[in-house]
């Protein structure tokens, strides 16, 4: 298969950020270079007066090596031209976490049960992702349900992350 071009890639079409509104539980993740967020990853995502979508995440980190804790991330999202790409500053509740300024692109989604998430934070000169990560969300914190599975596998081959992924685990911990 040929490998895709992140400017390719499609996206979901007449994102609706509202019905995108609430929690969202991690399944699985394909890592970035550098991972952050390990496991136990909720994002809720809010949409406030003005139409702007904002998010807060938690999830289970490791910082300076070896402590283990659970991150407070806070994002806003600016829009682009298409309503399902997003550019997402972030920053944690403490100084000494991860901060930045990713794309944040839903793929797909039926609002109710699954979305799948991309960012690709370094295009290669052939115009291929050389660095990016997913997620892939469930609205049940038991996971995806069967019916969701074969769509989520087609998406993730899409973006030419398929095998990519590893589970994300819920154990309590945040
Ligand atoms: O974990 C990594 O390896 C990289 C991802 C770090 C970004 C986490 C920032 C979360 C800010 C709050 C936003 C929540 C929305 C999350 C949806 C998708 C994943 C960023």
């Amino acid at each position: 298969s040929t490998r895709q071009h992140v400017s390719n890639i499609q996206v979901m079409q007449n994102f609706d950020r509202s019905r995108y509104t609430g929690r969202w539980y991690a399944v699985a993740k394909k890592d970035p270079v550098g991972l952050f967020l390990l496991d136990n990853v909720v994002a809720q995502f809010s949409v406030d007066e003005s139409g702007k979508m904002t998010a807060i995440a938690q999830g289970r980190v490791i910082i300076l090596n070896n402590w283990e804790m659970c991150a407070n991330m806070f994002g806003t999202f600016e829009d682009t031209p298409d309503p399902a790409k997003f550019k997402m500053r972030y920053w944690g509740a403490a100084a000494y976490l991860q901060s930045g300024n990713d794309d944040h692109w839903v793929i797909d989604t039926d609002y109710d049960n699954y979305a799948i998430h991309y960012s690709c934070r370094e295009v290669d000169l052939d115009g291929t992702c050389l660095d990016g990560y997913s997620f892939i969300f469930s609205r049940h914190p038991t996971g995806l349900r069967p019916e969701d599975q074969k769509i989520v596998t087609d998406k993730k081959k899409e973006i030419c992350f398929l095998g990519k992924y590893r589970r994300v685990s819920h154990t309590g911990f945040c």
